[in-house]
């Protein structure tokens, strides 16, 4: 009988990406489709269609449907054993959502194994484009959102955040607003991974507690959707949505349509999908008191936090591997667009220059800030795993005044969830995530602040504050300040 082997999708912004890995948590199988390479019949940049508005952000949902199903095939093509696999876990892009027409579930459950997947799913979707987090065309939802709950504040001390344009319930509200014959049609709304989820299960799959925290719908205390929110976005959603569940739930085991075609076993569990983010907190193994920095196509910063206290800037949501905890995040949408401009500025368009350029400015920068604008519409593929290994890392740790370990963050949310299949199977008998991964390789000590970086930094901070503020609130404000 082949070793068992756990199984970590993810389904990003610009791919999908698998892992495998062994019962001694060792990547044995590595694979990704890129969306504007591998299929651009979909035409997409990045991943998404940026609309005129410059503001309406979406990605097609049968792009995601084909890319899974090619890199089915190249792992089939590889030889890879399906048979082994014993469970898998997913990911997903936060905030973005599907539409599934009603009469799809019949589909879903009876896809033909004789056809790739894209071709029975075709006619499943009631909005052929999905908006994804990149949106920001939702402002006037977000104010009516705000509003209905007694003000931004009260809505974050519900759901963990205060109205944020590319949060789901603003997106389906817009939906809702703009074109309710379509939302008629539709019998279930999932997010990115829960979509993702459905696939492999042959059902809908339900949303998880901390994917669902980034909806402006979820009370994250109950970890029940909130009423007011609800009926603030759109009539009948609670129907529409299913109900939530703890981010470790086996959903149950793989449909028939994987096993008659590829072979699986049809013992092999779904252990629910999650966020990008919070599957990247699973990868990289995050313990209290640990700040996590990820490059990605927006950066993003998260902590686990044990008593969170939402705020009107960033978000709290549900913990995906301690339901009885909290993750904090920020994330920067702009944060690898503003980097390759810089680059491209400053730095004739090479890492190495900047990285050059970078490391023989002194710590402190003599003084001179460079506040982020406040917000792109778009961000792009960057050269993040360069970043990280070149100069990241000691600017960090000097900002930070704390030392900076680094691992293999390019896959931290598909890691993440295969650490997470694993954990799914033993999570009711009471064993922890940390316990699961005890195995896996230590991140490695990068490097430790420079002598002296806390004094010249203190006082910078207070100050990158202030003009942070200054910017938020009068975005055409200069961008060097000294
Ligand atoms: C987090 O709130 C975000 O919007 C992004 O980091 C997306 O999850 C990227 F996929």
């Amino acid at each position: 009988m082949a070793a068992p082997c756990y199984l970590g999708w993810d389904f990003s912004t610009q791919q999908l990406k698998v892992i495998a890995i062994d019962e001694q948590l060792r990547v044995i199988y590595e694979d990704n489709v890129h969306f504007d390479k591998d299929l651009p019949e979909f035409k997409t940049q990045g991943g998404v269609y940026i609309h005129s508005d410059r503001l309406s952000v979406t990605s097609p949902v049968l792009m995601w449907v084909k890319a899974l199903d090619m890199i089915l095939e190249k792992m089939k093509s590889s030889g890879f054993n399906f048979s082994q696999v014993r469970a898998m876990s997913g990911a997903g892009q936060q905030h973005g959502s599907v539409y599934w027409k009603k009469g799809s579930i019949q589909i879903l459950k009876n896809a033909s194994s004789e056809l790739p997947l894209h071709q029975s799913l075709k006619g499943c979707f009631s909005v052929s484009d999905s908006p994804i987090w990149m949106d920001s065309s939702t402002a006037s939802q977000c104010r009516a959102l705000e509003k209905a709950l007694g003000g931004a504040q009260h809505l974050a001390n519900v759901t963990g955040s205060r109205a944020y344009e590319r949060f789901t319930g603003n997106q389906i509200a817009k939906i809702y607003s703009q074109n309710p014959e379509v939302y008629k049609q539709t019998e279930r709304i999932s997010l990115v991974s829960s979509f993702a989820a459905s696939l492999f299960l042959g059902a809908y799959a339900p949303i998880d507690y901390s994917d669902g925290s980034g909806m402006n719908l979820l009370q994250i205390w109950e970890k029940a959707w909130s009423k007011p929110c609800l009926d603030a976005c759109a009539p009948g959603l609670e129907e529409r949505l299913g109900c939530p569940v703890p981010s470790h739930s086996v959903l149950g085991p793989i449909s028939p349509y994987y096993s008659q075609r590829y072979g699986f076993s049809p013992d092999c569990k779904i252990v629910a999908f999650t966020g990008d983010n919070p599957a990247s907190l699973a990868g990289m193994r995050l313990q209290e008191g640990d700040i996590a920095i990820s490059l990605g196509t927006s950066d993003t910063l998260f902590l686990w936090i044990q008593e969170p206290t939402p705020a009107l800037e960033g978000h709290i949501l549900c913990n995906p591997v301690d339901s009885q905890t909290y993750m904090a995040l920020l994330c920067f949408k702009n944060g690898s667009l503003m980097r390759e401009r810089i680059r491209d500025e400053c730095a004739s368009g090479s890492w190495d220059e900047f990285s050059k350029a970078l490391s023989s400015t002194v710590a402190g920068n003599s003084g001179n800030l460079v506040p982020r604008t406040r917000i792109l519409a778009t961000g792009g593929a960057s050269h993040n795993k360069k970043i990280l290994q070149c100069f990241f890392p000691q600017v960090l740790s000097d900002v930070f005044n704390a030392p900076v370990f680094t691992i293999d963050t390019a896959n931290s949310a598909c890691l993440g969830s295969a650490y997470r299949a694993i954990h799914g199977l033993v999570a009711e008998r009471n064993v922890s995530l940390a316990d699961v991964v005890k195995l896996a390789p230590e991140p490695r000590l990068a490097v430790t602040p420079t002598p002296g970086a806390e004094e010249l930094y203190r006082p910078l901070l207070k100050r990158y504050a202030e003009l942070e503020q200054k910017v938020i609130y009068n975005p055409a404000s200069s961008c060097l300040v000294k």
